[in-house]
């Protein structure tokens, strides 16, 4: 549970990276956060309620313009796959499913901002990021994040916070294949420090909400279990389907406009899987308005019940979680934490735990020798923050 690496130390590869594969410096280095979603999971393709914040962990983008069409990759790990080298791409030639590796993510960004008329020139971009891949804390929405936010002030495009999230979210379903919603990127694009983001999907309005954990004397810990997942897999796009057959046979726009009192009607109408899906999702946005007020009215020593109300909806009725995430939520609860749920899109990567923070160590060691006697991989665990969104660093 050490600290997260301060901006100069987490750049600082970053540009040597740039320079040996490149030459020269960059004409800037952007950061990007992952984010941890507080509650409000799979709403945000509902037009429902989200309450994420931006985290203390970042992918960093340092970018040069070239005079010609070629864009260059690499990143502190090497190369665009992780093996070494610089991946060359052509501009004019960008079509799905050709990007290896990571370059997927840039070229989608590239992409996506040619699509709305955005002149983009070649560039030499170097990445590096302290955001766990596949840990469920957004690392990909990092990337898009960090290179939306350069290459719109590069290219002097003067797109906004809110352009950048449909932007980014473009790139996601038209490019890298992942059917995801608006969560990931506003809380990257939109977060503060010491506040979570509370995000209407509808209309992308935002609410910065006081989220001071430490001083409440908490910390907010995270179980990556380091099982992998992929939203571009079919569990993720499976479960949007039955969301929007569920809107469709309840005749609402979408499932935003359905409240738990229609859920006795609803029951009636919809098969028990659909019934079940749409259930989570009702009770989710209407979990995340009651954190919000009791955040507002108690602080954050109070919402415990709704992150533990969160994690039963998602393992018994939206059927996202798997083992390895039960068992960290349970042996952190059994420990000591206030609550406790997996975050993110599921089927692997993260929990959160809401810990007093003179019960953090007990959780720590529980749910490591938890996972040895399941048999588990070892997880990872450390404490985040909210922090700041989007920016240029240097
Ligand atoms: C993933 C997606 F990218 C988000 O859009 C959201 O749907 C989330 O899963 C579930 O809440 O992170």
């Amino acid at each position: 549970m050490t600290r997260p690496p301060s901006v100069q130390d987490a750049a600082g590869p970053v540009l040597n990276a740039f320079t040996s594969a490149f030459g020269g410096a960059p004409d800037g280095v952007w950061r990007a956060p992952g984010r941890v979603n507080l509650i409000g999971e799979h709403t945000d393709y509902n037009e429902g309620f989200a309450l994420p914040f931006a985290i203390d962990l970042a992918a960093y983008v340092a970018v040069r313009v070239r005079p010609d069409r070629t864009i260059r990759l690499v990143s502190t790990h090497g190369g665009a796959e992780g093996g070494g080298g610089v991946v060359e791409l052509d501009l004019d030639g960008l079509t799905r499913g050709t990007s290896p590796g990571w370059s997927v993510y840039p070229a989608g960004v590239v992409w996506a901002l040619a699509a709305r008329g955005v002149e983009v020139p070649g560039f030499d971009l170097a990445l590096g990021s302290t955001v766990p891949v596949g840990s469920g804390l957004s690392s990909s929405h990092a990337i898009e994040c960090a290179v939306a936010t350069a290459l719109t002030e590069l290219t002097g495009a003067g797109l906004g916070a809110e352009d950048l999230v449909l932007v980014t979210q473009q790139a996601e379903n038209g490019f890298v294949g992942a059917p995801t919603g608006i969560l990931d990127q506003s809380a990257s694009l939109r977060g503060a420090p010491g506040h979570a983001v509370f995000l209407d999907c509808r209309d992308q309005s935002v609410e910065l909400i006081p989220f001071d954990a430490p001083a409440a004397g908490l910390a907010v810990l995270v179980v990556d279990t380091k099982v992998a997942h992929s939203h571009a897999d079919g569990g993720y796009a499976s479960r949007r389907a039955a969301c929007e057959l569920g809107a469709e046979v309840l005749g609402v726009e979408a499932l935003r406009d359905v409240s738990s009192a229609d859920l006795a009607e609803a029951r009636g109408l919809l098969d028990p899987v659909t019934f079940r899906r749409v259930r989570h999702v009702v009770t989710e946005d209407e979990r995340v308005l009651e954190t919000v007020r009791i955040l507002r009215a108690e602080g954050p020593r109070a919402i415990g019940g709704l992150l533990d109300a969160s994690h039963a909806s998602m393992r018994d009725d939206f059927e996202i979680s798997c083992p390895e995430l039960d068992l960290a939520v349970d042996t952190a609860r059994a420990a000591g934490a206030l609550g406790a749920r997996m975050t993110g899109g599921g089927f692997g990567g993260s929990a959160i735990a809401l810990v007093p923070t003179d019960r953090t160590g007990a959780v720590r060691d529980a749910v490591l020798s938890a996972f040895s006697r399941a048999g588990f991989a070892q997880p990872d665990l450390f404490s985040v923050s909210p922090a700041d969104g989007a920016r240029r660093v240097i």
